[in-house]
């Protein structure tokens, strides 16, 4: 068992901790079928927004928000105010998704300053828990919005112009009451805890992944445009198909992903054809596409690659094409002594783990360019997310704040 300098048991209260995740897991639930949605900027995010501001307030901690509407809780250190050493993740989700992916790291990370208030330990750095603004991406692109803001990576002026499915903008939402603040909060070193949402761990029986960076996310939204045609009285060979063309693609980029290898992946989320009627060849459809590599050199060519089979498939369907790149997320490799530590304090609880990389994007891809970060993980059941079936077990949950309270209570150095 983990103790402090006067012997006190350094864990978190598990109880307090699955019971903030079941009482915000309430919000945007809509049944065991179609999980939880709580978009970026949707009344739903907005709930689990107040519901964060209240249960900091609850404690005490100062509520900072930025002109992106990221939130940081912030509890004072010994030193005055320099940068608070944060841990954070996202309150948004996608579209019927499953309580962990997110609201995970951003309630552990509160239960950790709540464990520190417990055990009267006070630091020398203050420390902040952060939900960063539209993190998944899926109403808003790109993904990691807030924390591309709060970075740099993103200007709030050119965030503030991208739209949704139906036409509203970042802007709107943000002026739509009460969102952004005027704070101004930049982490001195970030922590994020996360389900892991891939098979690895829970394949290998391992309780904590220690990340060590996480894969180049690159993202399109595209058009094909054919010749809508009646289904009956159109020949083969005379057809300029839109929809067969998306499907090509989406099997040619997956071909491409498998040749590129090292775990490269490329997905087509999103093929919508047009006019959708049962009897009229497509004419059109839209189509998205997601790439992924953890090598920075593999991930620059696949992203060149892809938008040569864009054009290719296009071509030998007779198609034309539009095709706009709307995130580009780079490969990063985390702060090789926060890595350590986190290693470090997995070892010293006697909890098992292994080194790692991480498939999904999070916010912590965005600020290790800018301040030292690092990442761990507990197993997914079923390796699954970004569905309603996502599952962490009590105990997983309660080992994965147990290291990130050891990890944070180090970097901001206990009085
Ligand atoms: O797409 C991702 O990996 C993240 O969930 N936004
Ligand atoms: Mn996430
Ligand atoms: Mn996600």
């Amino acid at each position: 068992m983990k103790r402090t300098a006067r012997g006190q048991d350094l864990v978190v209260n598990g109880p307090r901790l699955l019971q903030s995740l079941e009482r915000l897991g309430r919000i945007g639930w809509n049944g065991e079928e179609a999980g939880i949605t709580r978009l970026a900027f949707s009344d739903e995010d907005r709930q689990a927004r107040r519901f964060f501001l209240d249960e900091l307030a609850a404690s005490g901690y100062a509520c900072r928000i930025d002109a992106a509407g990221n939130i940081f809780g912030v509890r004072p250190g010994g030193a005055g105010e320099d940068a608070p050493v944060t841990m954070g993740s996202h309150l948004d989700t996608v579209r019927q998704a499953g309580a962990y992916d997110g609201a995970y790291g951003v309630l552990a990370g509160l239960e950790v300053l709540r464990t520190l208030d417990d055990l009267g330990i006070a630091t020398r750095h203050p420390l902040a828990v952060a939900n960063f603004v539209n993190e998944e991406g899926a109403r808003f692109q790109p993904d990691m919005m807030g924390s591309m803001i709060l970075s740099g990576a993103l200007s709030l002026e050119e965030a503030r112009t991208k739209r949704d499915d139906a036409g509203i903008s970042v802007g709107e939402e943000l002026d739509r009451g009460n969102y952004a603040g005027a704070d101004r909060v930049f982490p001195g070193k970030y922590l994020e805890l996360h389900v892991e949402q891939g098979p690895i761990l829970e394949a290998e029986a391992l309780q904590i992944g220690v990340v060590e960076g996480v894969q180049g996310i690159a993202w399109w939204q595209g058009f094909f445009l054919g010749q809508a045609a009646h289904a009956g009285c159109t020949p083969l060979a005379l057809r300029k198909d839109a929809l067969l063309g998306a499907a090509d693609l989406a099997l040619a980029v997956r071909a491409l992903a498998e040749e590129l290898g090292d775990g490269s992946v490329a997905t087509m989320g999103r093929c919508a054809p047009e006019p959708d009627v049962i009897n009229v060849v497509p004419g059109g459809a839209r189509f998205t596409l997601d790439f992924r590599s953890y090598d920075p050199e593999r991930f620059e060519r696949g992203k060149i690659l892809v938008e040569e089979l864009v054009r290719s498939v296009a071509f030998r369907n007779g198609l034309e094409y539009r095709l706009e790149q709307v995130a580009n997320a780079l490969p990063v490799r985390f702060d090789p002594t926060l890595v350590a530590l986190v290693e470090q304090s997995a070892r010293e609880r006697r909890y098992t783990y292994r080194r790692m990389r991480s498939g999904a994007g999070h916010d912590a891809q965005l600020l290790a360019p800018v301040c030292p970060a690092a990442m761990l993980f507990i197993p997914s059941v079923g390796g699954v997310s970004h569905t309603p079936k996502e599952y962490s077990t009590p105990e997983d949950l309660v080992r994965g704040a147990n290291v990130l309270l050891s990890c944070a209570l180090a970097l901001a150095e206990p009085l």
